[in-house]
């Protein structure tokens, strides 16, 4: 029996291997770079869930199966939030990753209120239309400089809640065992296992 396919309505290439590992083998988990048909979704919602349904909708209307979006970001409380949904831009440029954590670091400096934390809503669609939404959250805080050189985005700049060092640090196994992601995707499997 093939395994049942799962469509990530993503181009970030870390996102889909974290939901691949994630997943555990249950699902042939493909992300949108293998339908090079797919057009580039506008992200203009002020809200992960917003944004996740523009990708989810958008991706699951041009392709046959099941399509997961997942929009998330880093809220810092410090910031009013920010960079919430424009986390990926923070910088100046789209998915700039060493430009958003400069950012960060210069807006975080010399303040004591360091709490925040990842958030991240999954879409689950088909044919264009919603079946399900999910969402999950990571608390944590936010360091001065950027330490550990795995996962990905604030990955060096975060320590999540009971933890001394940063997902960059702790790497995928830790991360996937704590993240936002990993939080948002258990709904995910569950819903799914249950027959969706
Ligand atoms: P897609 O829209 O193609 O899925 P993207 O990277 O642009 O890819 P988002 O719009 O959801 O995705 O923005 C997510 C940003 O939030 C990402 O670029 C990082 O800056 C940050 N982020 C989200 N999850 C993260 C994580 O697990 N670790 C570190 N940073 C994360």
């Amino acid at each position: 029996m093939p395994l049942p396919r799962l469509i990530i309505a993503t181009r970030n290439a870390h996102k889909t291997a974290e939901i691949r590992a994630m997943t555990d083998g249950r699902y042939e988990v493909l992300d949108v770079t293998s339908y090079p048909e797919c057009p580039e979704i506008e992200e203009t919602g002020t809200t992960f869930l917003e944004n996740a349904r523009l990708k989810a909708f958008g991706i699951s209307a041009m392709i046959d199966g099941l399509v997961l979006s997942d929009d998330s970001g880093l809220e810092v409380d410090a910031l009013g939030g920010a960079p919430g949904v424009w986390s990926s831009s923070y910088g100046g440029e789209e998915g700039n990753h060493p430009r958003n954590n400069a950012r960060l670091s210069q807006e975080m400096a010399g303040k004591t209120e360091r709490r925040a934390r990842f958030r991240c809503t999954m879409v689950l669609a088909r044919g264009g239309r919603e079946l399900a939404h999910f969402s999950g959250t990571v608390e944590g805080r936010i360091i001065e400089e950027s330490r550990g050189s795995q996962g990905f985005g604030y990955d060096p700049l975060f320590i999540p809640n009971g933890h001394e060092s940063t997902f960059a640090e702790l790497g995928e196994e830790v991360k996937n065992i704590l993240s936002h992601r990993s939080r948002a995707l258990a709904q995910v499997l569950d819903y799914l296992a249950k027959g969706a």
